[in-house]
């Protein structure tokens, strides 16, 4: 396949390290994906769906103890502590390696080693890198095949460069005591054992796109973010693209396949998908931002995705999909899952193997649930009906606005923006979100996560922010327009007060006027809000007062969010930019 001296070496040592029976190149032809199906099939590490309603479709459970991303046993293994920063876990890469070495030894033993050389990004796309994971798990490779491009192209495109990450998944025994996802930024190393769940194994993602990327887009003068992307046609035909930061589970996937309502529709709007997670940017030669989404599929939440909620997404989901710890439906030998609809299957076996129906099901226990609550899919990106035709293309898409978002039941407006690209540095460092299922942990507990970049920024977080103010810098009067959204405020008795969802269209709409200058805004302590008149209610059954008490600004609270973020600049000591530290200090002032 290559003959890559850096390449050929490490897998011999990999070799030496794991002992497997046998080694498998793989190819990502469907020949040889079809041959790892049926024997993932025979062995019960996936089950077959229903061919006609589902074509090409498994569904795979994870065991319990492993369902999500787990950011206690995440490190980054920088050779000085300094340089992973206040935020993440961090150990000594000599130690690290040694403790890892020692679990993985020998793990591979009457089994086979996969390689997996792959891209991130459109293969030989100046913005696109190359990988390499090793694993013994199928389910990864099935997986890695969707959400990345798998290709001996890939290996002609690196030739003898040694600008590429080396990946070592071993599943060992899934004991989450000993499960460790270590990044090794400045060796282009990434190793992950006793876990077989998503973000923990799919080494090209979060690992490598996030962690590993963030770091080299400092080194390089580049960025990688937790972002989507989206394209918004207008009826003149013309598309405008925006790239949005929300934390895990907050809306990323609903928002980049958004339908708009039908009145825009109707006018002629149109929502084009470029990403749904992940966004690498550069600056062109025109001095823009532009972005390309480094995957080619979508690990998304299917908990909560439906028809109306998100009909793209459901509709990237109907074939050559991977369901993951989700309800198997045994009327038709398909799949469920809580929201799906309003029709539990009679007869299912739940997320954890065991037979289940609807009465099993108890509101105030999440685990009674048929599905996980961070049950996902892995859909193939060209099954989505709504797919960007820049997509493929790997020269990116110039970004006209940034949104920041997340969970916060109070405080943060439906939408405001910042007063300029510093001010929205600020916002985004100050983000704040409720925790969600993505993650192992408590849920709804509110944190700081910077631009939703907290699990996986792989360096100094204070570095991290630097990094933005100097980008901005050289971006200029360039530089996109940065907003921060909110979609989940709740009343009293704890209900979303935004619709949400396609709607949010209409809040996408005023961000760009915004940025065309088009449209007017209130300036507020904490920046611009819209005008209540300037968010369009058209067929919406929402009054403007209640539109109004969403996008209003209580100093009150705001004394309180200011004294917190004031408490989460402690940690980053003389790292925080200064800019950041006047930018507190402005927000303080204003909420007087
Ligand atoms: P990751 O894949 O973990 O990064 O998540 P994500 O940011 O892509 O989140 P996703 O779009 O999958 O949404 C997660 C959850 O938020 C789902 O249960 C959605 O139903 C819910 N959600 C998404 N958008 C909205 C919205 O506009 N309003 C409300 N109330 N809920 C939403
Ligand atoms: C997230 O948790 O932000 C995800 C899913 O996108 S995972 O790949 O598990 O990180
Ligand atoms: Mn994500």
């Amino acid at each position: 396949m290559t003959k890559n001296k850096t390449v050929l070496e490490w897998l011999e040592q990999m070799k030496e390290l794991l002992q497997p029976d046998q080694v498998l190149w793989i190819d990502g032809s469907d020949e040889q994906l079809e041959q790892l199906r049926a024997e993932a099939c025979k062995t019960g590490e996936m089950i077959k769906l229903n061919e006609e309603k589902l074509p090409g479709c498994y569904l795979h459970r994870t065991k319990p103890n492993d369902v999500a991303r787990v950011e206690d046993r995440t490190f980054i293994c920088s050779r000085k502590q300094e340089d992973a920063g206040p935020t993440n876990n961090w150990c000594d890469p000599q130690e690290m390696y040694k403790r890892l070495y020692d679990i993985a030894r020998g793990t591979y033993k009457g089994r086979t080693m996969y390689i997996i050389p792959y891209s991130m990004g459109p293969i030989g796309s100046p913005l696109a890198k190359v990988g390499i994971e090793v694993t013994d798990s199928i389910y990864v490779v099935l997986n890695m095949a969707i959400m990345t491009r798998v290709s001996p192209k890939v290996m002609d495109v690196l030739g003898d460069s040694n600008d590429w990450v080396r990946g070592l998944h071993a599943k060992c025994d899934v004991d989450k005591e000993k499960r460790y996802i270590c990044q090794f930024p400045e060796d282009n190393t990434i190793i992950s054992v006793n876990s077989a769940y998503g973000g923990n194994v799919l080494l090209g993602k979060k690992c490598f796109a996030l962690r590993i990327a963030s770091y080299q887009g400092w080194k390089e003068g580049w960025m990688a973010e937790h972002m989507l992307i989206l394209g918004l046609e207008n009826p003149k035909g013309e598309i405008k693209y925006v790239a949005a930061a929300f934390p895990s589970a907050c809306g990323k996937t609903n928002l980049a396949m958004l339908i708009p309502p039908k009145y825009l529709r109707e006018k002629g709007y149109k929502v084009w998908t470029v990403g749904d997670d992940i966004s690498w940017m550069r600056i062109g030669e025109d001095g823009r931002l532009y972005a390309i989404n480094p995957e080619n599929g979508f690990f998304g939440v299917a908990p909560g995705t439906n028809e109306k909620s998100n009909f793209n997404a459901l509709a990237s989901t109907k074939k050559n999909s991977i369901f993951t710890n989700v309800a198997l439906n045994l009327e038709d030998n398909t799949v469920w899952w809580e929201g799906l609809n309003k029709n539990p299957p009679e007869h299912a076996i739940d997320w954890k193997g065991e037979p289940w129906t609807p009465d099993k099901f108890d509101k105030n226990d999440k685990s009674t649930c048929a599905a996980h609550p961070n049950s996902r899919f892995t859909a193939p990106a060209v099954n989505c009906p709504c797919l960007s035709s820049e997509f493929d293309k790997g020269a990116g898409v110039p970004i006209s606005a940034i949104i920041f978002g997340g969970r916060r039941a109070k405080c943060a407006p439906l939408v405001y923006q910042s007063r300029d690209w510093v001010n929205g540095v600020f916002i985004g460092s100050a983000m704040a979100s409720e925790t969600t299922a993505a993650a192992a942990g408590a849920v709804g507990v509110v944190r700081r996560d910077p631009m939703a970049m907290l699990p996986f920024c792989g360096y100094h977080m204070g570095d991290y922010f630097q990094h933005w103010l100097d980008m901005g810098k050289r971006l200029g009067d360039k530089a996109p327009k940065i907003f921060n959204v909110n979609w989940f405020r709740t009343d009293d008795e704890g209900n979303f007060i935004w619709p949400g969802f396609g709607d949010n269209m209409r809040v996408l709409n005023w961000i760009i006027a915004r940025c065309e200058g088009t449209a007017d805004a209130q300036e507020t302590a904490i920046g611009y809000v819209p005008k209540p008149e300037d968010i369009d209610l058209t067929d919406l059954d929402m009054d403007i007062d209640t539109l109004k008490s969403i996008l209003d600004v209580d100093k009150e609270v705001w004394r309180k969010e200011a004294a917190e973020i004031e408490e989460h600049y402690k940690k980053f000591g003389d790292k925080l930019p200064k800019e950041l530290r006047e930018q507190l200090e402005i927000l303080k002032a204003n909420v007087q």
